[in-house]
């Protein structure tokens, strides 16, 4: 009989990506409260240094705000081609190792290495090297998890950061697991660790209690996954040919919103979010869609099309305030707005934008 074989993956996730990159290339800011991004009119942080997070500065905070937070904070332009290129050059190091990559994003990735072409036994080995090698080919740093599963490698890199590597093994993974608050779960995004904390859920011996029928019933097809993953099981393979088919950005509201004068900001600051993203991506879309989640839960969908690669951000503002004044007669409230461009320009090119393939929050 076989024995199974425990897979070894790795999440590598780069620190403070787009400021160290920043840092790196600027040394007058090194040291320094930064934020990438942020000081345009309604501008939000892309993300902050370590030296800003300490004021509370994060990623996706309006820029006022942040400079409230820290009055020294240097608000920096992104600079999106060096990003892609320090992007190119830790996939490189990585399939010095194994060709089993998954991209998330520009600075992180999933990595199967339980068989890799160092041949070296220990997943937490190859983590070591490889974080050594990024160093050494980028002068950044970054953070590695190891696990046996995605999930678990994914929640390990986010726990010693920045520079650190953090190893889960099966048998230490449910102890973990259940002190680990949900809110903290991958996968668990903030509209359902409020859901789960409402319930009396806090952490994962709190999630644990319920049965697979419970969590089905509250959660719908997701519940399944958390059912699962509180229990350490999750054999979703890194699958190194996810192809993009569509980028989007979707937000759920806090409040229920009925007019379109209502929804005119919110639209506005998901159209910068959403050509932020295309930008990042360095990919475009023929198709816009609008998608609208109504207060009782129905989906309304509306795409506009055109023969070209849709770039233009003044384009795409004219076409989403189309979509959403043919749609204005059809809800009473909604409760969560989405654009997402589709017939991309590089459907290969997987998860080169920072959105995740199980991000299941809505
Ligand atoms: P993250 O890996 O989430 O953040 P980070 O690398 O800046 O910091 P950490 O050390 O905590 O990993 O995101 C990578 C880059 O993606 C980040 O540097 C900027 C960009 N980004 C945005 O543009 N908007 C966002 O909301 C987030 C979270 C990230
Ligand atoms: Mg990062």
């Amino acid at each position: 009989m076989n024995t199974p074989v425990i897979r070894k993956i790795l999440h590598i996730d780069m620190d403070a990506f787009y400021a160290s990159v920043e840092q790196r290339d600027n040394p007058e800011l090194r040291g320094k409260p930064i934020a990438v991004g942020g000081s345009s009119k309604r501008g939000v942080t892309t993300t902050a240094s370590y030296e800003a997070r300490v004021f509370g500065v994060r990623s996706a905070m309006p820029g006022y705000m942040a400079k409230q937070l820290c009055p020294d904070l240097i608000f920096v332009s992104p600079r999106f081609d060096v990003y892609r290129e320090v992007s190119y050059q830790i996939r490189e190091v990585f399939r010095e190792f194994t060709d089993v990559i998954e991209p998330l994003s520009l600075d992180e990735a999933f990595l199967d290495v339980t068989v890799n072409k160092k041949e070296i036994p220990y997943g937490m080995e190859v983590a070591q090297k490889i974080m050594d090698r990024v160093q050494a080919e980028t002068q950044l740093t970054c953070s590695a998890g190891v696990s046996y599963c995605k999930f678990l490698a994914k929640v390990a890199s986010g726990m010693k950061k920045p520079n650190g590597l953090t190893v889960i093994t099966p048998k230490r993974a449910e102890a973990f697991l259940e002190k680990l608050p949900v809110k903290d779960f991958f996968g668990v995004g903030k509209v359902t660790a409020k859901k789960m904390h409402n319930m009396g859920i806090q952490t994962g011996a709190d999630l644990k209690r319920f049965s697979r029928l419970e969590l089905l019933k509250f959660f719908g097809k997701r519940g399944d996954f958390y059912y699962n993953i509180v229990r350490g099981i999750d054999n979703r393979p890194v699958d190194a040919h996810r192809i993009r088919k569509s980028l989007g950005v979707e937000r759920t509201l806090e409040n229920n919103l009925g007019t379109v004068e209502e929804i005119t900001p919110i639209l506005f600051h998901i159209i910068d979010t959403f050509c932020e993203r295309l930008e990042k991506a360095d990919n475009y879309g023929r198709t816009i869609t609008l998608k609208l989640k109504t207060a009782n839960f129905q989906t309304l969908t509306r795409s506009h099309s055109k023969s070209y690669f849709i770039r233009n951000k003044k384009e795409i503002t004219d076409i989403a305030f189309l979509l959403l004044r043919e749609n204005a007669t059809a809800f009473d409230k909604i409760r969560l707005i989405g654009l997402t461009a589709s017939n991309l320009e590089r459907e290969q090119d997987a998860g080169a934008d920072g959105q995740l393939s199980f991000d299941w929050e809505e």
